[in-house]
């Protein structure tokens, strides 16, 4: 029997990234598949398929297919999940969305998803594939929880699963001026000790970070070197800085003839002054910065810790550009307590910031509740239940009803400060409702 697993199409967005990254949640379930029950496997990655009607026409009659669930690919999930159903087969959702609005896809899709998963995507998926095979029928409790990952038991997502060539030429072609011919995503850890009112990171679902063991980072790292000539890993995991311990240790494992690998990484400004040694011995040269915001007051309801201010993210970024990072820096607006002179005083901020890092790369959006951030739980009133949610309908809500602010006044604030860039990446619906 066949296993799909698709991540969907994302269709009606501007200034999302794509940028050639093989889908590696979507790698370590079929892995382990493959390892645990010689499993049939086969990816469908909307980033190499233009859309979901074509991806639907390429699900195989009575497949075990598993789907990966974001907030803004949901409706493309759904789709799939009606089509992979009227051709006789067993359907699963997982991923971040999923696993945070299990109840309400259970309530209304439950004729076409089978199960929920909740966290992490391995274990429950061999389960389901060994009820299938063995004709047991399947439980009343049709929302299945695994909150840790297992990572490390399988040392790294195999690449094996992708045409590598095509995501490393997307990955140079994104990022044009930056001539990056060979570069690849890996992650690290998963998890973040902060909790900002806008973040739905995915983590162990009991709370703290899962950090993955250096040896085999490495290990995966000389794989990626001789398989695919990698020279450039970009760490989407969450924030590198928050574990100095950790960050050392992944510096001291590192095997000589790995040194020329160059790092891009997300981190927090608030460790940066503490990691900036570390970072410039693990060959940092580009680093991810959530700013947020340029306003004093403000910056204490991000929740990203007491000590987070404008200042400190001066400082970090100022440290960065001396070592010679690149850096992208991150702004939203309608934070809580936002106000139009607030939101002024970010735009002033991005400049300057843009400016003192010669930035090429923005990301702008206003705060988006996303199911699974603190910030969903105070709107998640206003959707009734439903499991469908629009981007731009989550935006307006929490600007109009909580913030106070006007949708159409934030997005010239957003589209302002993208417009400093080359690269901008924010998520915005196509269908503006301005
Ligand atoms: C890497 C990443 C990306 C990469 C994706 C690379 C790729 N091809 O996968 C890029 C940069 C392209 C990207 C883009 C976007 N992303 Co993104 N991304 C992440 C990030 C940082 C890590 C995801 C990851 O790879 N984790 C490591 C792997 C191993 O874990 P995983 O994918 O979660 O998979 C495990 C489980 O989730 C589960 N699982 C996953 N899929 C499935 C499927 C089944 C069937 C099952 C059973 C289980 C299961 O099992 C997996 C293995 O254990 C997360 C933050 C986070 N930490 O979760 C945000 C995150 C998922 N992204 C997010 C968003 C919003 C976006 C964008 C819209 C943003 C943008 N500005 O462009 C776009 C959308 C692109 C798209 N086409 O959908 C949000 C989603 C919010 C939400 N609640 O829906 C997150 C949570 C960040 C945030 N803002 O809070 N992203
Ligand atoms: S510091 Fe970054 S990863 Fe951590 S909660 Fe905040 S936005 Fe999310």
């Amino acid at each position: 029997m066949k296993v799909q697993l698709v991540v969907p199409a994302l269709e009606g967005f501007k200034y999302t990234r794509k940028s050639g990254c093989p889908p590696l949640g979507i790698a370590s379930i079929a892995s382990y598949l493959k390892r645990h029950a010689d499993a049939d496997v086969e990816i469908l990655d909307g980033e190499m398929i233009a859309d979901n009607k074509t991806i639907v026409s390429r699900i195989s009659s009575g497949a075990l297919v598993g789907v990966l669930t974001k907030t803004p690919n949901y409706p493309g999930a759904v789709r799939i999940a009606e089509g992979a159903k009227a051709n006789g087969c067993t359907v699963v959702f997982g991923g971040v969305y999923a696993s945070n609005m299990a109840q309400a896809i259970m309530q209304h899709r439950h004729t076409v998803v089978d199960f929920v998963v909740r966290g992490f995507g391995e274990k429950p998926m061999l389960r389901i594939l060994e009820m299938i095979r063995s004709g047991q029928q399947f439980p009343e409790k049709r929302i299945l929880l695994e909150p840790a990952p297992c990572f490390d038991e399988m040392g790294w997502p195999s690449r094996g699963w992708f045409d590598m060539e095509q995501y490393i030429a997307n990955f140079a072609a994104d990022r044009p001026s930056w001539n990056l011919a060979h570069g690849t995503n890996l992650f690290t850890h998963m998890g973040c000790v902060h909790k900002c009112d806008f973040c739905s990171r995915m983590g162990p679902l009991g709370g703290g970070v899962y950090w993955r063991e250096p040896k085999n980072i490495w290990a995966e790292v000389r794989e990626l070197v001789s398989s695919y000539g990698i020279d450039y890993v970009l760490d989407f995991s969450d924030t590198l800085t928050q574990n100095r311990r950790w960050l050392q240790a992944l510096v001291e494992a590192r095997p000589y003839d790995l040194e020329h690998i160059r790092w891009h990484v997300f981190a927090t400004a608030k460790r940066i002054p503490d990691s900036i040694e570390l970072l410039k011995l693990l060959n940092v040269a580009h680093v991810f910065v959530g700013v947020e915001t340029g306003d004093e007051l403000i910056s204490q309801n991000v929740l990203k810790g007491r000590r987070f201010s404008p200042q400190l993210v001066r400082n970090g970024i100022s440290l960065l550009v001396e070592a010679g990072i690149r850096v992208t820096p991150s702004f939203v607006y309608g934070l809580r307590g936002e106000t139009p002179a607030s939101m002024e005083r970010t735009f002033r901020f991005a400049q300057e910031l843009v400016a003192l890092a010669g930035a090429e790369e923005v990301f702008a959006s206003e705060l988006i509740p996303w199911p699974g951030a603190p910030a969903w739980e105070t709107v998640r009133q206003f959707f009734g239940g439903t499991d469908l949610l629009e981007v731009e309908a989550l935006k307006e809500v929490w600007l109009r009803e909580v913030v106070h602010l006007s949708p159409v006044h934030a997005r010239e604030y957003v589209n302002n400060t993208l417009a400093l860039a080359k690269y901008p990446i924010s998520v915005q619906g196509k269908e503006d409702k301005q």
